[in-house]
């Protein structure tokens, strides 16, 4: 091969390969760039997933500034004060239900009543900044992009690392009423259910109070 001819296959030689090793790269790049749509979109849609719901007792509103979302918001219902039987859990209803069959008039089934908070006017002013006594309470189902929730009683702040929902008092039946009902976290700053001031006494729930012995309280 002439001195010439040799450069010039080298010269081609070399560019050739530098051009594959070059696209190499870019394809490369590309599958890098796809990976981490993908990855992208798949945080996307397991962000979606994840998440919890909880009620709000006493409020028709979720926590917007938290990203919380409301699912749907209705009345808190349980079991007739004076009366054994029944569920002792809380229920939050629907404000627009959609009936199932039925047949009208009582059967002798269990009975699901509207919810109203009793307390006194000192204790009313004091825990919600007003005169609560017999008004109906509604309810709202939030739904959370965090990972895991907690009611804590007997705190006024969160831990570190976990954001407020919301804030209230516990209440719950009156010990001596026949009818049980869950511990659960009013809202403070609770809204009323419209029309409802009346004295309905149906399924009725009064704010919680500690009693020391076997919970240590401060001297
Ligand atoms: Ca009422
Ligand atoms: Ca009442």
């Amino acid at each position: 091969m002439r001195p010439i001819a040799k450069v010039l296959y080298l010269w081609i030689v070399y560019c050739l390969s530098y051009a594959e090793m070059d696209q190499r790269r870019f394809v490369a790049e590309i599958d890098i760039e796809t990976k981490m749509n993908n990855l992208e979109n798949e945080l996307t849609a397991l962000k979606a997933l994840v998440g919890h719901t909880y009620i709000r007792w006493g409020r028709t509103i979720c926590q917007p500034v938290n990203g919380t979302e409301l699912l749907y918001s209705g009345y808190m219902v349980g079991d007739k004060w004076d009366q054994s039987g029944g569920g002792s859990n809380n229920l939050c209803i629907p404000e627009v239900p959609t009936w199932g069959q039925y047949v009208d008039g009582y059967n002798g089934g269990a009975e699901i009543r509207g919810t109203e908070i009793e307390s006194d006017a000192t204790v009313s002013n004091l825990l919600f900044g007003k005169a609560v006594d017999n008004h109906d309470v509604p309810c709202a189902v939030c739904r959370s992009n965090r990972a895991s929730h907690v009611m804590i009683p007997g705190r006024t702040t969160c831990y570190p690392g976990w954001t407020e929902e919301y804030r209230g008092y516990v209440v719950a039946s009156k010990p001596t009423w026949a009818s049980n009902s869950d511990y659960i976290c009013l809202d403070s700053m609770m809204e009323f259910v419209a029309h409802g001031a009346g004295n309905d006494n149906e399924h009725v729930v009064r704010p919680a109070e500690v009693r020391c012995g076997s919970i240590p309280c401060p001297p």
